[in-house]
């Protein structure tokens, strides 16, 4: 029983009853499958430590699926869900990954053409069968082929932030043994990649036997692909391959440093030690067959002239370089933000109250927020208009009287309109605090026009922020037409701050627009665009997402209090 296991039946349950068209049901199946996912700790753990009490403090699992998920954890399985499966035999998520794949358009799939899967589905539209359905045409059988073709290519990846909370609970358990003296992250989880292919464990233990017998029968573990004395390799549950190497104390900074790469750094590195006498591999650098150096990275990069570097900028592309004139970035810390510029709550399509949000921002550690529900445009989320929202901001100062030691600035995302302008208007908009601006809609514009509107946005003097500058979704929807040259001088010349947005699926902007974005000398802004109490924690992922980009500290207007970001802004 794995918590990736249960999220996904959840999500499943949520797809069916939307097929259904059950109301309100689907969201909240959606929700708890989401907070789930990103649990810390065992679904099943949770379960024996509390109960069902336990369950329904879950964010977004109410008494109804709390008890289901205490019938999939006390017998395997879920009554309901098997009874939709059977009635929708379909693999649900997989055409619902697919761009422009809803819950209708499932539904009709499967009724009228018997499509059960993604391959049923590419085989349907290039023979030309779905232009006959009801509302689809030629363009949307290319449309959903183009979908296809992009979930292709990023197959077998998963999302950093959705695997994470898996890995660092394994990472945990791993060090909690008496015959384990370290265990550490390398490859694309220690860089802090968005996806991640496949997990790299590395111990330093002298039981290398006792730590691979432990590590196969992890209650992640699914099935053991190769068991042996120093490497082990596993599925996992949730479908991702960990590889688990054992080292001696004396190697284990060469391994960290061979195994963390990326692959173009290393073979850089390495081509370095060769012209300079020595052989590196994940046991040491030796000159002829003498170790000089392998304990730490430290020591490794040093006898090599150069200084160590973090491992999110191992990516070739000038970090070592810069290390050897002792140039090296100093990035912005995991601990630096010290607000969230991007916040919903129940006044838009938000779990929680203002106060709710504001005390949960606040125990993280956190010393402001800024309230930035959705704008009347975005109907289907509630959207706030120009009355609505100056309610909402004699209500944040209401509750900032009953709140100490948070800071509840008052905001907006705006919706940038088709042609540029905004759907609240300038007045109101001046009275806030932080305005954000987003594109949500009319995505397939052509490069020239999504230019030209986001930057007459931008223009307004009112809009301190571009949210999620690209409207990428990792896995899911390429970055809508824009020029981000031109994006980033309008940016520049308008003193627009420009976002990272922390949300999994987001992280938006990438890391090569940060650096492009910070070489120009623009601001940024990371947050977490939070939903509920519970997402928060994303801001590690907008972090690191930033760090990949070479930012520092002083790039980052939430670094700083409150009052001096303000001061940043137009
Ligand atoms: P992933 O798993 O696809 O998200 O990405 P990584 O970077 O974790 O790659 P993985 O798991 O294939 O390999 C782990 C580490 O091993 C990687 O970070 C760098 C190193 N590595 C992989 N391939 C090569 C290679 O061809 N040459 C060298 N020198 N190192 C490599
Ligand atoms: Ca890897
Ligand atoms: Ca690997
Ligand atoms: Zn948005």
């Amino acid at each position: 029983m794995s918590n990736q296991g249960l999220a996904k039946i959840l999500g499943e349950m949520a797809a069916f009853l939307d097929m259904k068209e059950v109301e309100f049901k689907p969201r909240a199946y959606e929700h708890a499958a989401f907070s789930v996912q990103s649990l810390e700790e065992g679904i099943g753990e949770i379960y024996k430590k509390g109960g069902l009490k336990a369950l329904e403090d879950i964010s977004g699992v109410g008494q109804g699926i709390a008890e289901r998920i205490e019938e999939y954890i006390k017998t395997g399985h879920i009554k309901d869900y098997e009874k939709l499966k059977k009635q929708f035999p379909i693999e649900v998520e997989e055409l619902m990954g697919i761009e422009g794949v809803g819950p209708k358009l499932v539904k009709k799939l499967y009724q009228e053409l018997r499509i059960k899967n993604q391959d049923d589905l590419e085989r349907a539209a290039k023979a030309g069968k779905l232009r006959g359905l009801e509302g689809l045409g030629e363009k949307s059988e290319q449309k959903i082929l183009k979908g296809i073709e992009f979930l292709r290519q990023s197959h077998g990846r998963f999302l950093l932030g959705h695997i994470l909370p898996t890995v660092r609970k394994m990472l945990d358990d791993l060090r909690g043994l008496p015959y384990i003296k370290r265990a550490e992250p390398a490859g694309s989880i220690r860089r802090m990649q968005e996806t991640v292919g496949d997990l790299d464990i590395l111990v330093i233990s002298d039981m290398p036997a006792k730590v691979m017998d432990y590590f196969v029968k992890m209650s992640e573990v699914q099935e053991i692909l190769v068991k042996g004395p120093t490497k082990t390799s596993v599925r996992l549950k949730m479908g991702m391959n960990a590889d688990v190497r054992v080292l001696p104390p004396e190697s284990f900074g060469a391994a960290l440093q061979y195994f963390t790469g990326d692959k173009y750094h290393n073979i850089a590195v390495r081509e370095i030690a060769i012209k300079k006498g020595y052989k590196l591999n994940e046991y040491g650098l030796f000159k002829s067959k003498r170790l000089v150096a392998g304990k730490t990275e430290e020591e490794i990069y040093k006898k090599l002239g150069m200084e160590w570097m973090e491992p999110e900028i191992r990516t070739n592309s000038g970090e070592i370089k810069s290390s050897f004139k002792g140039e090296l970035p100093r990035l912005i810390g995991y601990d630096d933000l010290r607000g969230d510029l991007q916040v919903q709550t129940d006044w838009t399509d938000g779990e929680h109250s203002i106060k709710e949000m504001a005390e949960a921002a606040k125990k993280l550690g956190l010393e402001y927020i800024v309230i930035t529900d959705h704008t009347k445009r975005l109907a289907m989320a509630g959207g706030l208009d120009e009355k609505k929202l100056t309610k909402q901001m004699a209500e944040i100062d209401k509750v900032q009287k009953q709140i100490s030691g948070i800071k509840i600035l008052k905001g907006s995302e705006v919706d940038i309109l088709k042609d540029g302008t905004l759907d609240i208007n300038d007045e109101v908009l001046a009275k806030l605090d932080v305005v954000g601006a987003s594109v949500h809609s009319n995505f397939t514009m052509s490069e020239i026009e999504m230019t030209k509107r986001i930057i007459r946005a931008i223009e307004n003097p009112n809009i301190d922020i571009l949210f999620h500058p690209t409207g990428r979704l990792i896995q899911k929807r390429e970055p809508y037409k824009v020029n981000i040259d031109e994006l980033i001088k309008a940016a520049k010349r308008t003193k627009t701050v420009l976002e990272v947005n922390a949300w999994p699926e987001r992280l938006d902007l990438k890391d090569e627009y940060i650096r492009k974005a910070i070489d120009t000398g623009i601001k940024l802004a990371i947050d977490s665009d939070a939903h509920d109490i519970s997402h928060f924690k994303f801001l590690e992922l907008g972090i690191a997402q930033a760090r990949r980009g070479w930012s520092g500290k002083k790039d980052v207007i939430n670094t700083r209090v409150w009052r001096e970001m303000l001061k940043l802004l137009k």
